[in-house]
């Protein structure tokens, strides 16, 4: 057995799969996992010395690459000031200062720990702010494991194949609708049945937990112009896509406004964070000053901020934009250009510097295609092209990431290796 094996042995007899987060035991893929032991710019070294070009960004965050100096020097500077004090510090105001700058809809910002955090927050606020209780959610998107958003949920959830979680209790599940992703229709039929009673619309705005899709024309101004109508709360989930497509995220890229947002991963530098943010007459429904508790021991970490104000500075200043969309065009081309030569039906949506490879006859729209899509084509390219230094995630419900960091080289690596694999 090599290291990873080794520690993937004993892990399994400590840690429930022998893993943190389900989505990293390879459970969709087969196999067992590699264990990383450093991370540099674009590339992953393993427990046993392999270095892998990551596309996995460990799950989004690392929009840098992994281990920048610039982050690394802040969370060190940080740390000689101590850890953790319980109380406002300054670098909390400068987070929500540059937070408010570059995120259009944001007025107001309350830092968290995680994605779930800020998305179970966000509701919760949306849910005191309106009084009113129901939620509607698209199947495929994932909001972390929040209860009452654990239903027909992506990611981790649908990649071993269960989106729905035991231990949700059905009262809280039937406080959510739950409807198909690109459908306007459903959505204005379900405001006028119920549109009283809905609190808020959750979306990721460009779903990349079931793969990758993009909204077809219109489908987001319309959830916007049905919230707006029925005074409900338009939540955009931009853990993911925040700061990633541009520095505003989605919402700065399409100009559609939402009332509250939810971040995190980039703001954290790799460190433990969320947020939300929006409208300060919403955002003060929050404790202290509002009826809605929300709260965090660590809420604020002093160091997570110096890493998140690094992480925003450096994109504020040096703006990759360009660079990682540009690496994201060639890239989703060459694989297309690979996959029609060799007459393999693949799909490669592509925004900036996110895409998936989703082997379908036909372009993936919502959840349902999703799941048609030919799974094991994937997981034969996965390891194939693992064993060949390419690391995309582990499950065809995912999306994969491209960092300031990587470099021609490594799109042409991975270019070559996925030739050889399919
Ligand atoms: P966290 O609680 O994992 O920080 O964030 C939850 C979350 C919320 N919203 C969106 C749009 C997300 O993508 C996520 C988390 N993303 C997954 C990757 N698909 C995290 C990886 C994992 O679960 O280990």
């Amino acid at each position: 057995m090599n290291q990873s094996q080794v520690l993937f042995e004993k892990a399994q007899k400590l840690i429930p799969g022998g893993v943190n987060s389900p989505v990293r035991a390879f459970r969709s893929v087969g196999g067992s996992p590699f264990f990383t032991k450093q991370a540099k710019g674009a590339k992953l070294i393993t427990a046993d010395d392999q270095e892998l070009v990551d596309y996995v960004c460990t799950w989004g965050p690392a929009i840098h690459g992994h281990d920048h100096p610039k982050i690394r020097e802040a969370i060190a500077d940080a740390l000689a000031k101590g850890t953790s004090f319980g109380t406002p510090g300054p670098a909390e105001v400068e987070m929500a200062e540059l937070i408010c700058e570059v995120v259009p809809s944001v007025e107001k910002v309350r830092m968290c720990n995680s994605g779930t955090e800020a998305t179970m927050s966000a509701i919760r606020l949306a849910r005191g702010y309106t009084g009113r209780d129901k939620i509607i959610k698209f199947a495929g998107c994932y909001h972390g494991h929040v209860d009452s958003l654990l239903v027909k949920a992506g990611s981790g959830a649908i990649t071993l194949g269960n989106p729905d979680s035991a231990g949700v209790p059905s009262s809280f599940a039937e406080q959510t609708i739950v409807l198909p992703y690109n459908n306007l229709e459903a959505v204005t039929e379900t405001f006028t049945n119920h549109g009283d009673e809905i609190a808020a619309i959750i979306v990721e705005p460009f779903p990349a937990n079931c793969g990758l899709i993009l909204p077809l024309p219109g489908y987001l101004q319309g959830l916007r112009d049905l919230c707006t109508k029925h005074q409900s709360v338009l939540i955009f989930d931009e853990v993911m896509t925040g700061f990633r497509l541009s520095i505003g995220g989605v919402q700065q890229e399409t100009g559609i406004t939402p009332d509250l947002t939810a971040m995190g991963k980039i703001i954290g530098g790799g460190l433990p964070v969320g947020a939300i943010g929006g409208k300060g007459e919403i955002m003060d429904y929050f404790a202290p000053l509002g009826p809605v508790y929300q709260a965090g021991t660590l809420s604020g970490n002093p160091l997570a901020m110096a890493a998140g104000i690094a992480s925003l500075t450096l994109l504020k200043h040096e703006s990759p934009y360009n660079r990682l969309n540009n690496f994201g065009n060639t890239l989703a081309q060459g694989f297309r250009e690979i996959a029609n030569d060799k007459g393999i039906p693949l799909q490669v949506p592509q925004t900036g510097s996110m895409y998936c490879l989703y082997f379908s006859d036909n372009p993936v729209t919502n959840f349902d295609h999703a799941i048609d899509s030919k799974h094991e084509s994937f997981k034969s390219v996965f390891h194939k092209m693992l064993d060949k230094g390419v690391y995309l995630p582990p499950s065809s419900y995912e999306t994969c990431f491209i960092s300031a960091a990587h470099t021609d080289d490594d799109l042409d690596k991975t270019l070559d290796a996925f030739k050889s694999s399919i």
